[in-house]
C-alpha cells in the first residue's frame, strides 16, 4: 500500500503529534498512549508488534478515527462493547435468554454482495478464467492494483472521523496450532468486534503469539458513510451504494468498505479463511474449502470424519449438527462452514475448523429440524435480522411450535407482525452468531491442532429436478468433475434475486481466491499427494411433480450417511448408473421411516433432463473456463455424455 504510507507521512509531517480536541482517557495500563497523535481509549499500544503497529498507523492516518481501541478479548471489554452497542441502538437485549442480543441492520445491508467482491492480481488471468468473447465472466471479479488503490482512496480517507477504530487481533484455528493463521482486523464497527470475538479466537493471546513469529493477514474494514454524508439509520451505518470488498493475495491484504454484514465484514471468514486461504493453500499444497466437517460413529463403534460442500444456505450447518433418525448412529460436529485440509506425513488428509463459532441461517431452524442448534443458540449469541417477541425472545419462520401463547411479534424491520402480514417475520438471511464450544455435540477433537482424518467428501446443492438423493464418484477425477459441475438454486445468502439454478462449482463460486481452472488442477493434483477420500453427491431438495420435497431431510439424512460409511468401508452395496454409483436395491436403509418414500422417483435419471444437464455443463465450461479447465475434466464430461445417451 505505497499510497497509504505516503498519506501517513503527510499526516505526521503536518504535526498531528499532539491530540487537541480529543478527550483523553486512561488506558487499562494506567498510561496515556497515542497512535499517530490519536489517543487510545482502550488497550496497550506497547502490546503491538512492529508490523501490527505500522499497519495500525497506516490505517489511522488514512481513516482518521477519533480514538483507537486495541482489543484484548476480555470479558470486561465485551461488556463495554455491549454497552456501546446498546447505547447506539445497534442491538437490543433479549432478556428471555442469557447474554443474547438482537441487531436489526439497515435493510440495504442484509447479505454478502458478490457483485462488489474483487480479487486483485497483476493480471486478470491469475484471478478468473478468460470467458469466451462476449460472455460475462461469473467465476469472480478481478480488479487491477491501480484500480484497487483508487477504490480505497475514493472511500477511506477520513471515513472513521467521529468514530472509534478497533484493532482486532484474531487467530483462525486454535492459537499457536501449526495449522492456524493470524489476522489483524481494523474496523469501526463494535458489532463486528463483538461478532469476531465469537467467530474467531480474538485478543491479547494472539498478539503474544505474533510476538513469537510475526506473520499475519491485514484486514481493513469500515462500515463507511454515504457520499452525501447522510447516515440513514445511525444504529446501522453503512454505504450500500459504494460497498466494495477487496482482496490482494500477493500482500495477504483484505480491504472492505460499506457493509457491516456477515461475510462482508467478519473478515476472518470468507475473505481470509476462503479467498486468501485458498491462495495460500494452492501455494502450500493443501485445501481451503466451503464445507462442514462432522464425525460419525457407526453401530459398531467405528468413527469416521466427513466433509460436505453445499452452497450458502443449502444445509451445511444442519448436516454438521445432524440428529440421526437411525438411532444407533452418533454424529458430532467439528465445523459448519470451512475446513483447512492438509495431508499429514502418513499421507492422511486432516482437517481443522479455522473458526470458533457458527454464523448460521436462522429461518428453518427448529426443535423439529435441528434440535442441536436450538440447544446451542440461546445463550451468548448475537442474532441479526430475526424477529423479536414481546416476552423478550426471538422468532423466525419455522419456530412456530416454540412460540409462547399470546406473545406479540415484531418483525426484522421493527414493525408489528402477524401471520397475516404476508411477508416473512425474519429476513430469509437472518442469522445467529454463536460460540461453537456451546454446541452440545461439539466433537472432542474439534480443536485438535493435528486436525481430524477425512474419509469422505460430499458435494451437493438445491436441485428440485433430475438429481438423485445420492450417488458416488467412480474415482477421484470423476469426483473432481462432479464438484466442478455443481449447480444449485440461488438463495438469500447473497444478492441474487429469485430461485434460479446457478452453477456453483465446489460451492466455492463466490469464494475462489484465484483462477478456477487452476483450482481444479490443484484438486486433481491431490491424488498424487496422499490418500484421497471417496467423493459423493447428495441432493436433499428434489421435488415431486406436486412441488413437495421427495425426501424429508434433516435427521433422516443419516440414512444416506449410513450408505456412505458402508461404501467407505468397502461394502459392495452399490450399482453403477450413468452418473455414478447409486445404492443397490434395498441397500438404502429406509426401515421405520414415517413417510412413504418413492425410491424409484428419487433415484430416477430422466434422459431429457440429463441430456440438457450435460449441455448446460459443457456450455458453462466452454464459455466460462475454456482452455483453463484441465483436459481430464472435459474427458469426464464426454464420458457422461456417452452414458446419458444410453439411458
Ligand atoms: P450458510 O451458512 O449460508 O453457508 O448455509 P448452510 O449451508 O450452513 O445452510 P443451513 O444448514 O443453514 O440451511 C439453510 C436452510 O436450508 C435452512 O432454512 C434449513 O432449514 C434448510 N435445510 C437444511 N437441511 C435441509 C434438509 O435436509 N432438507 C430441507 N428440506 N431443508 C434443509
Ligand atoms: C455463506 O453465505 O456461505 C455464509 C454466510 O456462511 S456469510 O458469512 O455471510 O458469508
Ligand atoms: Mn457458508
Amino acid at each position: 500500500m505505497p499510497e497509504l504510507i505516503e498519506q501517513s507521512k503527510i499526516i505526521s509531517a503536518n504535526g498531528c503529534g499532539l491530540p487537541q480536541l480529543h478527550k483523553l482517557r486512561q488506558d487499562n495500563c494506567g498510561l496515556y498512549s497515542h497512535i499517530r497523535g490519536i489517543p487510545t481509549s482502550y488497550g496497550d499500544v506497547s502490546s503491538l508488534t512492529a508490523g501490527v503497529r505500522s499497519f495500525v498507523e497506516e490505517a489511522v492516518a488514512l481513516c482518521q478515527p477519533d480514538q483507537v481501541h486495541i482489543c484484548d478479548g476480555s470479558e470486561q471489554e465485551n461488556k463495554m462493547l455491549i454497552k456501546t452497542l446498546l447505547e447506539s441502538g445497534t442491538i437490543v437485549a433479549l432478556p428471555k435468554y442469557e447474554n443474547c442480543w438482537l441487531a436489526r441492520t439497515n435493510p440495504g445491508d442484509v447479505a454478502r454482495v458478490e457483485s462488489k467482491t474483487f480479487i486483485c492480481t497483476e493480471t486478470r488471468e491469475e484471478t478468473i478464467p478468460t470467458p469466451k468473447d462476449g460472455v460475462k465472466g461469473t467465476l469472480g471479479n478481478w480488479i487491477s492494483p491501480l484500480d484497487m488503490e483508487a477504490a480505497i482512496q475514493q472511500r477511506f480517507p477520513g471515513c472513521m472521523k467521529g468514530r472509534t477504530m478497533y484493532v482486532v487481533p484474531f487467530s483462525m484455528g486454535p492459537v499457536g496450532s501449526p495449522l492456524s493463521k493470524i489476522g489483524i482486523e481494523v474496523t469501526d464497527s463494535a458489532y463486528v468486534v463483538a461478532s469476531m470475538r465469537i467467530m474467531t479466537r480474538m485478543g491479547a493471546s494472539v498478539l503474544q503469539q505474533l510476538a513469537k513469529k510475526e506473520e499475519f493477514v491485514r484486514a481493513l474494514h469500515s462500515v463507511g458513510t454515504p457520499a452525501n454524508g447522510v447516515v440513514e439509520q445511525p444504529s446501522w451505518p453503512c454505504d450500500p451504494e459504494r460497498t466494495i470488498i477487496l482482496h490482494k493475495p500477493a500482500e495477504n491484504l483484505i480491504v472492505s468498505y460499506g457493509s457491516g454484514y456477515g461475510g462482508n465484514s467478519l473478515l476472518g471468514k470468507k475473505c481470509f479463511a476462503l479467498r486468501i486461504g485458498s491462495t495460500i493453500a494452492k501455494r502450500e499444497g493443501w485445501l481451503a474449502e466451503h464445507m462442514l466437517i462432522l464425525g460419525i460413529t457407526d453401530p459398531k463403534g467405528v468413527k469416521k470424519y466427513i466433509t460436505a460442500a453445499f452452497p450458502s444456505a443449502c444445509g451445511k450447518t444442519n448436516l454438521a449438527m445432524l440428529n440421526p433418525s437411525l438411532s444407533n448412529y452418533k454424529v458430532e460436529c467439528v465445523g459448519d462452514d470451512i475446513p483447512w485440509m492438509k495431508f499429514d506425513s502418513q499421507g492422511v488428509l486432516r482437517a481443522i475448523n479455522p473458526e470458533n463459532g457458527f454464523f448460521g441461517v436462522a429461518p428453518g431452524t427448529s426443535v423439529e429440524t435441528n434440535p442441536i442448534a436450538m440447544n446451542t443458540v440461546f445463550k451468548n449469541t448475537i442474532f441479526t435480522n430475526v424477529a423479536s417477541t414481546s416476552d423478550g425472545g426471538v422468532y423466525w419462520e419455522g419456530m412456530e411450535s416454540s412460540l409462547a401463547p399470546n406473545v406479540q411479534i415484531t418483525d426484522w424491520l421493527g414493525k408489528p407482525w402477524t401471520k397475516e402480514s404476508g411477508k416473512p417475520a425474519a429476513h430469509p438471511n437472518s442469522r445467529f452468531c454463536t460460540p461453537a464450544a456451546q454446541c452440545p455435540i461439539i466433537d472432542g477433537a474439534w480443536e485438535d491442532p493435528a486436525g481430524v482424518p477425512i474419509s469422505a467428501m460430499l458435494f451437493g446443492g438445491r436441485r428440485p429436478a433430475g438429481v438423485p438423493l445420492i450417488y458416488e464418484a467412480r474415482d477421484w477425477t470423476h469426483g473432481v468433475f462432479i464438484g466442478a459441475a455443481m449447480r444449485s438454486e440461488s438463495t438469500a445468502a447473497a444478492e441474487h434475486k429469485g430461485k434460479v439454478i446457478m452453477h456453483d462449482p465446489f460451492a466455492m463460486r463466490p469464494f475462489f481466491g484465484y483462477n478456477f481452472g487452476d483450482y481444479v488442477a490443484h484438486w486433481l493434483s491431490m491424488e498424487k499427494r496422499g490418500q484421497v477420500p471417496k467423493i459423493f453427491h447428495v441432493n436433499w431438495f428434489r421435488k415431486s411433480d406436486a412441488g413437495k420435497f421427495m425426501w424429508p431431510g434433516y435427521g433422516e439424512n443419516s440414512r444416506v450417511l449410513d450408505w456412505i460409511l458402508r461404501r467407505v468401508n468397502g461394502e459392495p452395496c452399490y450399482v453403477e448408473s450413468a452418473i455414478g454409483r447409486i445404492p443397490a436395491a434395498g441397500e438404502l436403509n429406509l426401515a421405520g421411516m414415517k413417510e412413504q418414500i418413492d425410491v424409484e422417483q428419487l433415484f430416477s435419471l430422466p434422459k431429457e433432463f440429463w441430456t440438457q444437464e450435460v449441455e448446460a455443463i459443457r456450455n458453462y465450461f466452454e464459455t466460462q473456463v475454456g482452455a483453463d479447465l484441465p483436459a481430464s475434466i472435459y474427458a469426464e464430461l464426454d464420458k457422461l455424455k456417452g452414458l446419458v445417451a444410453d439411458l
